[in-house]
Parts: structure tokens; C-alpha cells; sequence
């Protein structure tokens, strides 16, 4: 990503995340509950002062000098290359460059938890991060899609979506909302947002009945699970204050598929943002 700061200065700056014996795990009944409707929520994965030592080095990240690209935070919803404040912006990999989150005790519920909702070994999972966000007075919604609609057409996944607020989120701040059961669809035509597959977020095209859909209401440190099919949006977020969210994918290793899915967005979207590279 685009920052000077090396791996050991971030941990100098903000040494190891506050001691705690938090460990979550789940039973049966959850994992029942997951298979059956594609989605599983978490009161409690954190702890308060890890949530204070989190938005720390989230809002250092965030004040990072943008890219409007892959390799930095870019807005989800404006073409790339755009530096200005991103309405929802998005940094992928923060783990990378700061290996200490996998001291968390959220991380390692996480995974943990993704762990049994996926019903594999330990030591097959695998992870990465990104962090979301929505700015104070964001109008626009993540639009309703499924996860697996950006991943690579000649893989297949097994694999699912954890996403942690940093502070309480609700209908007035930009939740997630789940559509219950829409996990067993497979995955639906999509497209870059208004067309443009230099705007990275993608959206279903097909009509949707979302009537059933459920606002996932949490508290910080609380953290939902969601199959990779499973429809799901955002909405705005008016309140005066960043919506912040940390996200883990957790997946076994990928399969080569003998014939790749019919997903033109993702080569439309690849293409586009590699013009746009070659320009910088
Ligand atoms: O945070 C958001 O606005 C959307 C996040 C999302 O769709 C996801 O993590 O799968």
C-alpha cells in the first residue's frame, strides 16, 4: 500500500493489542443456523479496550495517503484513480502491513468461528482482510450482491465473509442487511455500479424480492459470518460519524475449475482498472 511506514514502526507505534481471554466459539446450533440461511451473527468477538486499540490503527490507515487503487484506499463507489474523500472507501490486506491484527482477539475468534461454519482443519484455512468504510453522511448504499461475484471465474471456493463493526451499527449508520436463505441461489448476473467497470463495487441486475432481508444490528466488537452466495447490501450511512467495518474472507484453498464460470463483469472490471494503471 501507498505509506512510508514499515511493518516495525506500526508495531512501535501501537504495540500489541490489550491483553484478553476472550475466546468465543460456537456449537451446533450455529452452525445449523448457518447452513440453513447462509448467515451467522456474533454478539461479542472483541473486547471494549481492543475496539479503542482497533480504531486507532484503522484511522491511522484511513489518513494514508490515497491511491484510488488496489494497492491503497480507493472509493468503492468512483472510478479508479479517484483521490478525493471516498464516499465508501476500502483498503485491502491491512494484515499484511501490519501482521500484528492477527493477535486480536477478534481475528482469532474469527477464525476460529469460520473454522467450524466451514467445518474444516485448522490448519487448512487461509485469510485476508480488507477494511470498509462509510463516511459521515454517505448517501450511497453498497449495492445488494454476492461475495463470489468478484472472485476469480476459474476457481472454486470454499470459503465465507466475516465482517466486524468497529462501533455500534444499525439502520442509521449503514448495517449490513441479509436476505435469509439466498445462499442456495447460484451466483447472479452482476455489473460494476451505474455501468462503469471502472467503479469497482458490483451490483445484481436480476430483479430481487428483498422484503424478507434482515438489518444485522451489532454492537462494536460484535461480527457477522456469511456464506459467499448469500445476497446482502449496505445502506447509507447519514449519521456525523465514519461507519467502520473490519472484513475477513476465510477459505480453504481455492480449486482450479476444468471450465471457468460466465462472469464477464470480473475481465470487464480487471481490464478497465489495468487502463487506468498504465496511466497513473
Ligand atoms: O461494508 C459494506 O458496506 C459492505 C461489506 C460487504 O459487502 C462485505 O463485507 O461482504
Amino acid at each position: 500500500m501507498k505509506s512510508g511506514a514499515s511493518k516495525g514502526e506500526l508495531a512501535d507505534k501501537f504495540g500489541p493489542p490489550p491483553a484478553s481471554n476472550s475466546v468465543v466459539d460456537i456449537g451446533q446450533d450455529e452452525v445449523a443456523f448457518f447452513q440453513e440461511n447462509g448467515y451467522l451473527v456474533c454478539p461479542q468477538i472483541s473486547t471494549d479496550e481492543e475496539i479503542v486499540w482497533l480504531n486507532q490503527i484503522y484511522d491511522w490507515f484511513l489518513a494514508q495517503p490515497r491511491s484510488g487503487f488496489l494497492d491503497g484506499v480507493f472509493d468503492l463507489v468512483s472510478p479508479y484513480g479517484t483521490l478525493e474523500t471516498p464516499k465508501i472507501g476500502q483498503l485491502l490486506m491491512p494484515e499484511k502491513k501490519f501482521p500484528t491484527l492477527y493477535d486480536t482477539a477478534l481475528w482469532k475468534n474469527a477464525r476460529r468461528i469460520a473454522t467450524r461454519l466451514l467445518k474444516v482443519p485448522d490448519n487448512e484455512i487461509e485469510n485476508w482482510g480488507h477494511l470498509i468504510y462509510k463516511s459521515p453522511g454517505c448517501a450511497n448504499v453498497t449495492p445488494w450482491h454476492q461475495d463470489e461475484a468478484y472472485w476469480d471465474v476459474s476457481l472454486d471456493y470454499l470459503a465465507l465473509g466475516c465482517w466486524a463493526p468497529l462501533q455500534d451499527v444499525d439502520e442509521s449508520n449503514g448495517c449490513l442487511w441479509f436476505l435469509p436463505g439466498s445462499h442456495r441461489s447460484n451466483v447472479m448476473n452482476h455489473r460494476h455500479y451505474t455501468n462503469d467497470p471502472a467503479i469497482h463495487v458490483l451490483e445484481v441486475t436480476e430483479p430481487l424480492d428483498t422484503s424478507d432481508a434482515v438489518p444485522v444490528v451489532l454492537p462494536a466488537g460484535g461480527a457477522s459470518f456469511h456464506h459467499p452466495r448469500l445476497l446482502h447490501y449496505a445502506g447509507p450511512n447519514p449519521s456525523n460519524g465514519t461507519r467502520k467495518a473490519w472484513a475477513n474472507e476465510f477459505q480453504t484453498a481455492p480449486r482450479k475449475r476444468a471450465t471457468p464460470h460466465d462472469r464477464p463483469w470480473v475481465k470487464a472490471g480487471q481490464d478497465e482498472m489495468a487502463k487506468r494503471l498504465s496511466e497513473r
